[in-house]
């Protein structure tokens, strides 16, 4: 009846950035992503006859019907496809531990916990392919937060076929992401739309075309922990999507002046030796790759630059759990 479960959230270093199906979420690409230890969401799903209506708490505050809405959709299309009573009502409690839409992937952390929660609290016995697999179906992101450490969703070609799996789960390699936090204000131009409009530039089919060979030199990078590799492999998707986000008609971007500051900052750091890496997702922040040795003087760089900003020092995550 009541099940709670953990996800933590993950950064595409390979970027999703565009849909085949809007509706089962399948992506035009497949993606390499990075799962974290700091950001994650905890969701205690609950089903029962005694419950009066359907309810959605975040952080303890009550969300209203239409903040609800994406939430509840998401729990109707489960009970349909699981042939679950329709009639019971459901509450979901959920902790973020992510600032919500600031680019930092709170969805991604959020859907993985609530599919997994929800099936657990129906004892739907799935293993965690078919759960990636339902994950989807909330958020396309949701799909890696299955599994930790790197993970490759594979875009495959239907729902049966498009699912994450785990590339490595426990990496016994120092890397570190710092995650800045630019703006954690409501982004402008939610992913959804974004990566719909960035289909208008005539860049796009091109990006589209380098994706498999992105796929297969970054797992080769992984394979071989190539730091100075996974890093411009990494850097390189991330300019690619938020170029194709210019270049469409009309033009956009996620970026503020203190994103390209830090881009800047990075090249700056890299000119002097200290080997580090940006990747930027549908939002301003930026996060870094970097080895813990290089991290102090990293985050001293960047506090110099932009004085009191928030800087978190994320490492490896783990994929799901369940709580209790
Ligand atoms: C990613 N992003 O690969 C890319 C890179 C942001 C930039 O997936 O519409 O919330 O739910 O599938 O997963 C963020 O978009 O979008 C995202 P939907 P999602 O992580």
């Amino acid at each position: 009846m009541k099940a709670k479960a953990r996800a933590h959230t993950n950064i595409a270093l390979v970027k999703y950035w565009g849909k085949a199906d809007k509706a089962l979420k399948l992506p035009l690409m497949s993606s390499i992503s990075m799962t974290l230890d700091a950001f994650y969401t905890d969701t205690e799903f609950n089903h029962s006859q005694d419950l009066e209506q359907d309810a959605f708490y975040l952080n303890e505050i009550k969300q209203t019907r239409q903040q609800s809405q994406r939430v509840f959709n998401y729990i109707n299309e489960l009970r349909k496809k699981f042939n679950l009573d329709q009639n019971e009502h459901f509450e979901i409690r959920s902790y973020n531990h992510v600032p919500t839409s600031a680019g930092l992937a709170s969805s991604a952390s959020a859907f993985a916990a609530l599919a997994a929660s929800f099936a657990k609290s129906y004892d739907l016995n799935l293993d965690k392919t078919a759960l990636s697999r339902l994950a989807r179906l909330g958020s396309g992101s949701a799909t890696r937060s299955i599994f930790g450490g790197f993970v490759e969703w594979q875009k495959g070609t239907n729902d049966e076929t498009s699912f994450a799996k785990a590339i490595d789960e426990n990496p016994d390699w120092d890397l570190h992401m710092l995650a800045v936090e630019v703006n954690t204000g409501q982004k402008k131009i939610s992913s959804s739309i974004g990566m719909q409009w960035a289909q208008k530039s005539p860049f796009y089919q091109t990006w589209l075309n380098e994706n498999q060979s992105e796929i297969n030199a970054l797992k080769k990078a992984i394979a071989k922990h190539d730091f100075t590799n996974l890093g411009e492999i990494s850097e390189q998707s991330a300019n690619e999507m938020h170029a194709v986000n210019l270049s469409a008609n009309p033009g956009f971007t996620y970026f503020e002046p203190d994103t390209l500051e830090l881009i800047n900052l990075v090249h700056t750091l890299r000119q002097q030796g200290i080997e580090c890496y940006y990747t930027i997702d549908a939002g301003p922040n930026v996060k870094i790759l970097c080895t813990l040795r290089n991290s102090k003087e990293i985050i001293s760089a960047i506090h110099n630059l932009l004085g009191n900003v928030k800087i978190v020092n994320a490492s490896f995550g783990p994929g799901v759990q369940y709580l209790d």
